[in-house]
């Protein structure tokens, strides 16, 4: 057995340990209840699931296994003459609890490395759908095509045992996040660069070769992807795409169709794909005005006129967050340290300035603040990165490697298959009184 499953067993053991311990002894402790509004308001707040590789503090954001992001970019290994930390380290701290060293996340880089394997049917299921398909959408087929090749599902037809569904769990998630990049890039450049592939290198860290399969390999943008990479990874398990996968995969169907699930839901625009949104919304506002610089003015009658016609203000607002998340402080850090001179960055800023205002005056949303996407699409553009309908892509490989370390533990804690109880409206006006 290699040292990252040993560490993840001997955790594993001790507690599940502890949580027999805690359903003997508080089973019935109640922790939460759910009201009319919860019932019908997409269940905000109710604490209704076990999901142990990071939790959401609506001021504080989130935290990994406890780290806050300015603390990991301290604690995490980075690359040799990088200061952004690297995803492995990510995947390392969220599946077993600890920090890993720099040894340890160059053995993971290697893992991944030797592991990613992107076979040709994969490559014609995206190469038979046509030209103008989502990138999400051929990323989500990609995935579950991949899955053909996997070990749970053969090991579990083989008959095995509950106590061991970790396990393959393990090899394929460990197999899944190794290809993602290269199932991104392929994509990629499939659509974007008339289907001219570019081979991985064999000295590259896990984001940093995702970088170079996208076609650049300026240490700036692999650095951008190495922080981007680590900070989109997890953020508790209530959201839509960690939910989903965290669902499925409670049925015991694989990592691939739970992964593919999950990455169906990052896809909707209240979702991961307003990140995309926001850099259409930000280059529709050049183009009305007609500059790139646009004055205070115009960019408060741009969000009034958006919100007056009844749309949203992408990339602000969040179901639990209540304070500007520490996603978008990290993005706008990474652009203050490395980036000079960029309208789209400045324009970035200007909405950062106006946009939460505004939205506290039209008195709805009741979080005014910028979430992760409200950034990453003026840091990409910087990098000559400007084909906006991938960028979900971009989060999705990210957010693999968040909720494929909580199937493997799902799995290894045996939690049950998720089931719960709906109701009607009629229902409900029975248990008010009013029939
Ligand atoms: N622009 C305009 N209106 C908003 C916004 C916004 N950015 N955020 C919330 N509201 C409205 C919301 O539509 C709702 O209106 P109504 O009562 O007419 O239905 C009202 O404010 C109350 O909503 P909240 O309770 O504040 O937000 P909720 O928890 O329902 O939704 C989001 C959270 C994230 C879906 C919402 O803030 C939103 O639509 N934001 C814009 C899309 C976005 O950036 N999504 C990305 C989230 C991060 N991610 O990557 O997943
Ligand atoms: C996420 O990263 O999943 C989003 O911020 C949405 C959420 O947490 O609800």
């Amino acid at each position: 057995m290699n040292r990252l499953k040993e560490k993840f067993k001997e955790n594993l053991t001790s507690l599940g340990k502890e949580i027999k311990d805690i359903i003997k002894n508080n089973g019935d402790t109640i922790v939460d209840q759910v009201s009319i509004k919860q019932l019908y308001g997409g269940m905000r707040g109710l604490k209704s699931m076990v999901y142990e590789t990071s939790q959401l503090d609506p001021i504080h954001g989130i935290r990994f296994r406890g780290y806050s992001i300015p603390e990991l970019r301290e604690k995490l290994p980075t690359a040799v003459g990088g200061e952004e930390p690297l995803p492995e380290g990510m995947f390392w701290l969220l599946l077993t609890g600890e920090l890993p060293s720099k040894e340890e996340v160059d053995w993971l880089s290697a893992q991944f490395r030797e592991r990613a394997n992107l076979p040709q049917y994969t490559k014609d299921v995206i190469k038979a759908m046509p030209k103008d398909t989502h990138p999400m959408e051929l990323f989500s087929m990609g995935i579950l095509s991949l899955g053909n090749d996997g070990i749970f599902r053969k090991r579990y037809n083989e008959g095995l045992s509950k106590y061991d569904y970790w396990d393959p769990t393990y090899e394929d998630a460990m197999n899944l996040i190794a290809t993602l990049p290269h199932l991104a890039a392929f994509i990629f450049n499939h659509k974007y660069n008339d289907g001219k592939q570019i081979p991985p290198r064999d000295d590259l860290d896990w984001a940093a070769n995702f970088a170079h399969m996208l076609g650049n390999d300026s240490k700036e943008f692999l650095e951008l992807m190495r922080i981007y990479m680590t900070i989109h990874t997890d953020h508790e398990g209530g959201n839509a795409s960690a939910h989903t996968t965290h669902l499925v995969n409670s049925t015991l169907s694989d990592v691939y169709y739970s992964l593919s699930a999950g990455i169906n839901a990052l896809a909707g625009p209240l979702h991961g794909l307003a990140n995309q949104e926001v850099i259409k919304w930000i280059f529709e506002m050049i183009e009305k005005l007609g500059t790139e610089d646009p004055t205070d003015e115009q960019i408060l009658k741009y969000i009034e006129d958006t919100l007056d016609s009844g749309r949203v203000v992408p990339g602000y607002g969040h179901a639990v967050l209540r304070r500007p998340d520490p996603r978008f402080t990290a993005q706008k850090g990474f652009a203050e340290r490395n980036i000079k001179d960029s309208n789209l960055v400045e324009i970035v800023w200007k909405l950062f300035e106006h946009v939460p205002p505004t939205l506290k005056k039209y008195g709805k949303a009741k979080n005014p603040w910028p979430n992760v996407d409200a950034h990453s699409g003026a840091l990409l553009v910087h990098y000559g990165f400007r084909q906006y309908e991938y960028y979900t892509v971009l989060f999705g490989v990210s957010r693999a490697i968040g909720v494929l370390a909580d199937s493997i533990w799902a799995r290894g804690l045996g939690l049950a298959l998720e089931r719960p109880k709906s109701v009607t409206t009629e229902w409900i006006k029975k248990y008010l009184g009013q029939y």
